[in-house]
């Protein structure tokens, strides 16, 4: 297994669109099981292909207590979200350090296609509907900060792009010596 690079926040490549899986073979088992280990080291919760610069519609899910029930959702489609709506505080391993409120159905019921091709269906509520509605977004391109205010959207952006330039300069620092 490998620990895959994690896009960051305001990488082009976060905003790509993830086309559908149509073949249930070895590669995309390996893909799984790489974002799986990607995501237990973060540490996160889940995890979606788009992160990891593969445009895929891949997603790896674990919110157990003991991080030992993962779930692969592969070319996943919402059936129903509830009226009823539910604030989290949201973060994402692409936005290092933010975390901010996020609205969105409480519960939806989920169809996927686990890593053989077999296709399932869950009814999520609490952390997992969070969990899944924000890593599906990041299939259609989407990163949670789109959802809060341009002018919090602007002061994240520039925080990262000018982390993002610090580290640069270390690493050079650092090869330099
Ligand atoms: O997409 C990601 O970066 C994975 C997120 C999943 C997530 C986002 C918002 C709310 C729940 C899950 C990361 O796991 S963020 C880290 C984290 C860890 C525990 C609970 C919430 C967020
Ligand atoms: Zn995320």
């Amino acid at each position: 297994m490998s620990l895959l690079p994690i896009l960051r926040y305001p990488d082009p490549r976060l905003h790509k669109v993830a086309k559908p899986v149509t073949v249930f073979d070895a590669r995309i088992k390996k893909l799984v099981e790489d974002m799986a280990e990607t995501m237990y080291d973060a540490p996160g919760i889940g995890l979606a292909a788009t992160q990891v610069d593969v445009h895929e519609q891949v997603i790896v899910i674990d919110t157990s207590e003991a991080h030992d029930q993962l779930r692969a959702y592969i070319n996943p489609e919402i059936l129903w979200a509830s009226e009823e709506k539910q604030v989290y505080d949201e973060g994402c391993l692409s936005v290092p350090g933010i975390y901010d409120g996020v609205e969105r159905p409480a519960r939806v019921k989920v169809r996927a296609w686990d890593v053989d091709g077999q296709p399932f269906e869950v009814d999520a509520d609490g952390l997992l509907a969070v969990c899944i509605q924000h890593e599906m977004d990041h299939l259609l391109g989407k990163v949670f900060v789109e959802y809060l205010s341009p002018l919090k959207r602007n002061r994240i952006k520039t925080k990262l792009v000018k982390e993002e330039r610090e580290l640069a300069r270390s690493a050079q620092r650092t090869a330099s010596r």
